[in-house]
């Protein structure tokens, strides 16, 4: 018989988002005609605009024909949407060889967890995109359990809370060889401004960590003064890498495509290149994102894309405008508007307490904040990615809860 991977079995709980649609699927079976919202799972619901669906219409087409068939692409993806992600989102400051093509930034960040190995030390921002932290557990990022602390000897949590403006304590923060930052951060919706990841780089300097940088939600951000990418940071190619997604921004969440830079200057203690490395390794283990998405993402650059994508932007900013609205008049809220999740301090009940009694009173699924770390507990996550009719019934609903 084959024994079972020993690290799996160290995850505490299910994965989040599966047990949230588990809990949705039980009350359903309950209540058959409830009319369910879903505020839970961040998920577009918009289409894709059509010059993009086009694109990916004519390159699924080209697909029938001989003489425009293509097969397995460069496992780096397209150097064209490569040039593109450089010109756009990065100024030129990154170049095309330093962008490599994924089919997802949780896709990538999978991947980037195996290609680290077991033996590095991890830290993250508490609450957090759970895919860090059990990833880092999948991958044997752990050391061994400390029983007092209730905690894994080598992965660290960061409180990210009222206490320190969602933005962890890097003072009293342990030296780790990863640091995982998300920015807009989900699930809590808090930017980062300029000055903190200033401080962030100069802390993995300091301790000669890598930053692996989130910008899934960049697009979101509001205020013209908060950074998109860490590489607005002088010297963040010496220390970050940063994973970037079509997902939210374009409604990619089914298409899937992606993007995760590792700079040139990026080394390892050894003097090796983690570029160099990381190119031998998806090289092997990954073979390129579909060639049809990558038509989509290169439509996403046309001046027709960027206006239509901005639009679809507007609208979930609109979306969480209003539920804010709402949300402020029943709980305590903590950010501007710089990302499509409201973090809501419910009260002194657990989470899951609030969860329940929204679903079972106003027919509403958000994601309970204890689900994200232990920081989260008393939070309910509101994601705003719906119809505006739906986002408007949510919010009468939460008034007249
Ligand atoms: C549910 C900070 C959502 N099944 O679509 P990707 O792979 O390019 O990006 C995923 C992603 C990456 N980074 C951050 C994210 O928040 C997400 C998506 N998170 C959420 O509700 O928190 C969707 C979750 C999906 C999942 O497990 O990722």
């Amino acid at each position: 018989m084959v024994k079972s991977n020993p690290h799996l079995t160290k995850l505490q709980s299910n994965y989040l988002f599966p047990e949230v649609m588990k809990r949705k699927r039980a009350f359903l079976e309950e209540n058959p005609h409830a009319n369910l919202i879903s505020l839970s799972i961040g998920d577009t619901t918009e289409p894709i605009p059509k010059p993009i669906t086009d694109a990916m219409l004519r390159a699924s087409q080209s697909l029938s024909k001989r003489e425009s068939y293509a097969g397995y692409g460069p496992e780096q993806g397209s150097l064209d949407l490569r040039l593109k992600i450089s010109e756009h989102f990065y100024r030129n400051k990154i170049t095309a060889d330093e962008i490599f093509i994924s089919d997802g930034a949780k896709c990538d960040i999978g991947r980037l967890q195996m290609f680290f190995g077991p033996d590095v030390t991890v830290a993250l921002q508490d609450p957090a995109y759970p895919v860090y932290l059990d990833g880092s557990v999948i991958a044997g990022q752990t050391g061994s359990f400390d029983l007092k602390a209730n905690s894994y000897e080598n992965l660290y949590l960061l409180p990210c809370n009222e206490k320190n403006n969602f933005f962890p304590d890097l003072a009293s923060s342990p030296k780790t060889d990863l640091i995982y930052f998300c920015s807009p951060h989900n699930p809590t919706g808090y930017a980062a401004t300029y000055d903190q990841l200033k401080q962030l780089v100069a802390f993995a300097k300091e301790n000669q960590s890598i930053i692996i940088f989130d910008s899934a939600y960049a697009f979101y951000i509001q205020d013209p003064n908060l950074p998109r990418s860490i590489y607005e940071i002088p010297g963040a190619e010496d220390v970050a890498i940063e994973v970037g997604s079509f997902s939210k921004m374009a409604g990619f969440t089914g298409v899937r495509l992606g993007w995760t830079i590792i700079p040139q200057n990026l080394k390892f203690e050894e003097g090796q290149s983690v570029k160099a490395l990381w190119n031998r390794f998806i090289s092997t283990i990954y073979n390129g994102a579909s060639n049809i998405a990558e038509q989509g993402g290169l439509a996403c650059f046309t001046s027709e894309g960027k206006k239509e994508i901005s639009k679809t932007i507007s609208y979930y900013i609109e979306n969480t405008r209003i539920l804010k609205q709402a949300i402020d008049q029943k709980f305590e809220t903590f950010m501007d508007i710089n990302a499509p999740y409201i973090f809501a301090k419910c009260g002194p009940r657990s989470s899951w307490d609030y969860f329940n009694e929204l679903l079972e009173k106003a027919h509403l699924i958000t994601v309970p904040g204890s689900g994200f770390g232990k920081q989260g507990e008393h939070f309910l996550r509101f994601s705003c990615f719906g119809s505006r009719s739906d986002i408007e019934l949510a919010a009468n609903r939460l008034l007249n809860l």
